[in-house]
């Protein structure tokens, strides 16, 4: 493994000469899990042990490590830990735009994030938009991905739609079944890039990179009849290098849109849990039978009262009802008074530049 084909230039080796030493060596971050992470340095993947918060160089605070950073890792021990993180060129995080609480990071140094939308029976313009602020919460450039193409027999009019939906955007459509579109991808990632691919779960993002990869190295699985939602297959982020150059990340599909608005609207009312969360496993940990949960766990040494955690649970089910009981009548006209809403906010760039000018 070569630092080059990990996104590795001559600014990281600045940095990582500064923070560097015998004792340290750089390495980019492939999979954080509590207190362990992979890290990949020329010298191949190795694991390395971390403790929140992780510092960073030249900065106060310490953060937690997320997929995608660039680490100088101690070069010896029985044990490597994270040592210190280069400053992030970027950040996705969830829960910056909303103006809310504790913010998690997704993924640090991406340069381009895909998001995954199927063409099949989840297609949701509402979906496409929650997914593009996690983009926009890091100034990061985004690409719309219309997949299972070969699950619709005319895409037209949803491809025009989302195009509407995403003034400026590109929009591609692939097919991992017929290989439709991929050539395209492919091309959006570049050597020595980083791409991320966000999406609800179920809509194809493993698959897509497996194509990508040409190989079948990442765990992917079946879609709901019923309403072709996915079963979180994916449960942790990680890092790949794609032959010919170029990194993707795979992330776990999070919650659906509904359920992540008022997710964060029960959150605020709980804010000791929103902290606690951040040390879950899985980021999208509902503490309820996930393994290495922070949230239980506090309630199992006594420092949460269980009750919280009832009430909590409690006030999610209402919610999750209550979003359930939107009628598909009521999301369409969300959909059409989104398209509307991009159009007027387009227009009104358009006119404030032409003041400009
Ligand atoms: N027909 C068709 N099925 C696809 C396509 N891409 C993926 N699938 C299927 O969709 C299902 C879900 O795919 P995954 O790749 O696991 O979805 P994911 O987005 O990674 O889901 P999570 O990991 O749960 O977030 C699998 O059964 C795939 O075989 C496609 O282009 N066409
Ligand atoms: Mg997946
Ligand atoms: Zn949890």
């Amino acid at each position: 493994m070569r630092l080059e084909d990990l996104g590795w230039d001559p600014v990281w080796e600045y940095h990582a000469t500064e923070a560097g030493g015998p004792t340290r060596v750089p390495g980019r971050v492939a999979t954080v899990d509590r207190g362990r992470a992979v890290v990949l340095t020329d010298e191949g993947a190795i694991p390395a042990s971390w403790h929140f918060p992780v510092s960073v160089l030249g900065e106060r605070a310490g953060v937690m490590p997320a997929v995608g950073d660039w680490a100088m890792i101690t070069n010896a021990g029985e044990v490597r830990t994270l040592a210190t993180l280069i400053p992030r060129r970027s950040l996705l995080a969830r829960g910056i735009t909303g103006g809310a609480r504790v913010a998690q990071p997704l993924a640090a140094n991406v340069d381009l994030v895909m998001v995954v939308t199927g063409l099949d029976g989840d297609f949701s313009l509402r979906r496409i938009e929650r997914f593009l602020t996690l983009a926009r919460s890091g100034s990061v450039r985004a690409l719309v991905v219309l997949s299972k193409l070969d699950l619709i027999e005319d895409p037209d009019e949803a491809i025009r739609q989302a195009r509407k939906a995403t003034p400026g955007l590109d929009v591609v459509t692939v097919s991992s079944v017929t290989g439709d579109g991929l050539t395209e991808l492919r091309n959006e990632v570049k050597p020595g890039q980083t791409v991320v691919l966000v999406g609800s779960s179920g809509v194809g993002k493993s698959t897509l990179i497996n194509r990508l990869l040409g190989e079948e190295r990442l765990r992917t699985g079946a879609v709901r009849e019923s309403d072709d939602r996915g079963r979180h297959v994916t449960t942790r982020r990680e890092l790949l290098q794609l032959p010919g150059g170029g990194l993707v990340i795979d992330t776990p599909g999070l919650r659906e849109v509904g359920l992540l608005a008022s997710e964060e609207a029960v959150l605020e009312v709980f804010p000791e849990i929103a902290a606690l969360s951040e040390q879950c496993r899985f980021m999208d940990c509902s503490h309820v039978e996930e393994p290495d949960c922070a949230v239980r766990d506090a309630v199992q040494k006594g420092e949460l009262k269980a009750d919280r955690l009832a009430g909590f649970h409690r006030l999610v089910r209402e919610q999750a009802s209550a979003t359930r009981r939107a009628t598909e009548h009521e999301r369409r006209a969300h959909d059409r008074a989104l398209a509307g809403h991009y159009r007027k906010t387009l227009r009104a760039s358009l006119r404030i530049k032409g003041r400009e000018n």
